[in-house]
């Protein structure tokens, strides 16, 4: 067994365990399904979440404390769950790159879902910097994992203080399940595509998106061939949000914000402008993260749950994303190659 195998073998016995010995909270949920641009999204409806501590704003750049100016080293491992010692309940794994990049495996303190873990950096890296071919190496290598002993997850990225994210040391999570993919996987499996190597969007949504196929064969790949591969296709996807966000006069000064979703089929990268939209009913900000743009919202009461429909899941997308500059990108894409 990979060590990928052996950290999936574990997940269930340990999520169980760590919520058993109260390490882990558990928050019961329920989910309503809304169609909407072609996608049946899910809105879960956690009112429990409400009494989930909050974790203290920091800087994603440096890690250190935001505003309070005392950065040394014990504060920052206080305030930085992802620093050791991790809790031994919740810590399942260890891996380590083939170019010497290590990680931990935890289980998500505060889940909703059984079995949702993070692949975290062992050192400190910003969330705010993309993936490197390592992170996409080991993420991958989970998805398999977990594909063959019969589970299907997918993972995601929140990278930026505009993407959802409320911690600032690198993390991927990964997220089980029931179908094959979260609910936007459906429209990106069914888009036809001439070119299935090139990156393409999903049009029938209004915001801008970013898609790339992945290989069919990818998993048998060599460790080198399958670097390089998911390197390249996440580096064209960034080309083109970091393109995206050129366009835009009013996007937000600092490093670019985005969303990575990757399953076994499919990688999606989303620009985003902003982490919360105010939904005018109540005045409230729903924060959406990566989650949101695979098709999975999350609310933490009834208000907020109609409020959401009332306003148009693709609308908050839309107000917490980008414009799509697509047709220009095709035109500019066009006229370099001539
Ligand atoms: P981030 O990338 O920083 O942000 P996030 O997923 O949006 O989670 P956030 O912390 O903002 O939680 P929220 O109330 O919105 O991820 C940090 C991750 O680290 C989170 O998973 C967090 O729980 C976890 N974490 C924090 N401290 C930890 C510790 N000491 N040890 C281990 N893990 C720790 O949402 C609450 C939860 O619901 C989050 O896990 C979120 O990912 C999940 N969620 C959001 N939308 C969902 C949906 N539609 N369906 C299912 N789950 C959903």
């Amino acid at each position: 067994m990979s060590p990928s195998d052996i950290i999936i073998a574990s997940v269930s016995k340990n999520f169980a365990h760590a919520r058993d010995s109260g390490d882990l909270f558990f928050f019961p949920s329920t989910v309503a399904k809304v169609e909407e641009l072609g996608v049946e999204f899910e809105i879960r409806l956690c009112p429990a979440l409400q009494r989930k501590p909050q974790p203290r704003t920091l800087d994603h750049e440096t890690n250190s404390v935001a505003k309070a100016g005392f950065a040394d080293d014990r504060e920052r491992n206080r305030v930085d769950p992802f620093t050791p010692p991790y809790n031994a309940n919740l810590h399942i794994g260890d891996l380590k790159d083939e170019d010497g990049t290590e990680y931990v495996v935890l289980l998500n303190k505060y889940a909703l879902v059984p079995d949702h873990f993070l692949l975290i950096t062992r050192e400190f890296q910003s969330q705010s910097s993309p993936l490197m071919p390592s992170d996409l190496v080991q993420a991958y290598l989970l998805l398999v994992a977990a594909r063959k002993s019969g589970k299907r997850y997918f993972a995601f990225y929140n990278c930026g203080d505009n993407s959802g994210a409320s911690q600032p040391h690198k993390h991927i999570q990964f997220i089980p399940v029931e179908d094959d993919g979260p609910p936007i996987e459906s429209l990106a499996r069914s888009a036809n595509l001439e070119m299935p190597d090139k990156p393409f969007y999903l049009t029938r949504l209004i915001y801008a998106n970013h898609v790339a196929r992945l290989p069919t064969q990818l998993s048998s790949y060599t460790s080198d061939k399958l670097e390089q591969t998911l390197s390249a296709i996440f580096l064209s996807l960034l080309d083109l949000v970091v393109s995206t966000i050129r366009h835009d006069p009013e996007y937000p000064p600092g490093r670019p914000s985005y969303n990575v979703l990757l399953s076994l089929e499919h990688m999606h990268l989303i620009p985003r402008r902003q982490d919360t939209y105010t939904l005018p009913q109540t005045g409230d900000p729903l924060s959406v993260n990566a989650l949101g743009f695979a098709g999975m919202l999350l609310v933490k009461s009834e208000e907020e749950m109609e409020a959401l429909k009332a306003n148009g899941i693709g609308n908050v997308l839309r107000s917490v994303g980008l414009e799509s500059v697509h047709d220009i990108q095709i035109t500019e894409t066009t006229a370099e190659a001539e």
